[in-house]
């Protein structure tokens, strides 16, 4: 999402929303044969021992590009005690946190394509976990701390992947030409919900954890993106610009009695891990910072960052 406009155009920071930028990305990688094509994603000195646990903040995460690329970030609930957790050139975004908030996934180019990625809470450890030159990004943790579901192009067109925390057993689930992008766990880790344009337009589905059973919960032609599931795995959070700019909703998790939550440029829902909020990014001012507001979108909306530039993805620590 960005805040141009009512479509995916350019942000205040030269860098483009999340699908024009991929679709750049895509069109310019070339896939190789690895693991889940015929061939492997060898991880490369992978340790368990490589990590110092850090303290859970309990906060969110997200990425900002107000040091002038895009870096990660957390920050307490509230908006205070905000933190550089990544420092370089490259585009490091997409956080995402182990279910005990010890660590977080994200997606990086800094060796030159994207990959998924792994650090401690406080920005330390980094760990790369795909190694091919493809695209593989948008990380999303399993809540039982084993497996993480992200997307890749790797087998030439856009796959949602599984693989063990450690990078070993990368396994594809999805297999057709179309896009297949943002890959959440349910809280049981059972299901994965994701968006996909194999009807024509985007829409939100969700399949088994084995990949089986996929099916569409939107159905209209506008762009459904970025689903995320309530922690009690009743309902998920995504936006659509159904009523022609993006807005976040919420639906049941079969799908029915999608209502709409907010009435401001806005996508990028992340419950919080108690059910009762939902931390969004709203582009009222003109750029994307980081809101939270009520889980069924009544009263104050609170804005946490105020950096004048472009805010995404947050993603709530699912430790309180
Ligand atoms: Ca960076
Ligand atoms: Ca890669
Ligand atoms: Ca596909
Ligand atoms: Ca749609």
């Amino acid at each position: 999402m960005s805040c141009s406009d009512g479509t995916q155009g350019p942000d205040r920071c030269g860098v483009h929303g999340s699908m024009m930028l991929l679709a750049c990305v895509f069109a310019l990688l070339l896939s190789v044969a690895v693991d889940g094509c015929g061939g492997r994603d060898q991880p490369q000195s992978v340790s368990t021992t490589e990590y110092t646990v850090s303290t859970a903040t309990g906060g969110i995460v997200f990425d900002s590009c107000r040091d002038g690329n895009r870096d990660i970030y957390a920050m307490n609930a509230d908006g205070s005690g905000e933190t550089r957790l990544t420092r370089d050139v490259s585009v490091d975004w997409h956080p995402s946190y182990s279910p005990d908030g010890h660590r977080i996934a994200f997606e990086s180019n800094r060796d030159g394509d994207y990959d998924i990625f792994v650090m401690n809470a406080d920005g330390t450890g980094k760990a790369k976990r795909t190694h091919n030159t493809a695209k593989d990004g948008e990380p999303s943790w399993c809540s039982d701390g084993q497996r993480i579901a992200f997307t890749s192009d790797r087998c030439g067109q856009d796959e949602i992947f599984v693989m063990n925390a450690d990078g070993t057993g990368q396994t594809r689930l999805t297999r057709n030409l179309a896009t297949d992008y943002l890959p959440s766990w349910s809280p049981d880790g059972g299901r994965i919900t994701f968006v996909s344009n194999r009807d024509g337009d985007f829409d939100i589905f969700v399949m088994n954890a084995d990949g089986s059973g996929q099916t569409k919960l939107t159905r209209n032609t506008a762009t459904d993106w970025e689903p995320d599931w309530s922690p009690d795995g009743q309902s998920i959070a995504f936006a659509s610009d159904r009523d022609g700019t993006f807005h976040v909703f919420v639906m049941y998790a079969d799908g029915t009695r999608q209502t709409r939550l907010t009435w401001t440029h806005s996508g990028a829902p992340a419950w919080s891990p108690d059910g009762q909020r939902i931390a969004y990014v709203d582009c009222r001012d003109g750029h994307p910072e980081v809101f939270v507001m009520k889980a069924d979108g009544t009263g104050r909306q609170t804005r946490l960052t105020r950096s004048g530039t472009c805010n995404h993805q947050p993603d709530w620590c699912p430790v309180p």
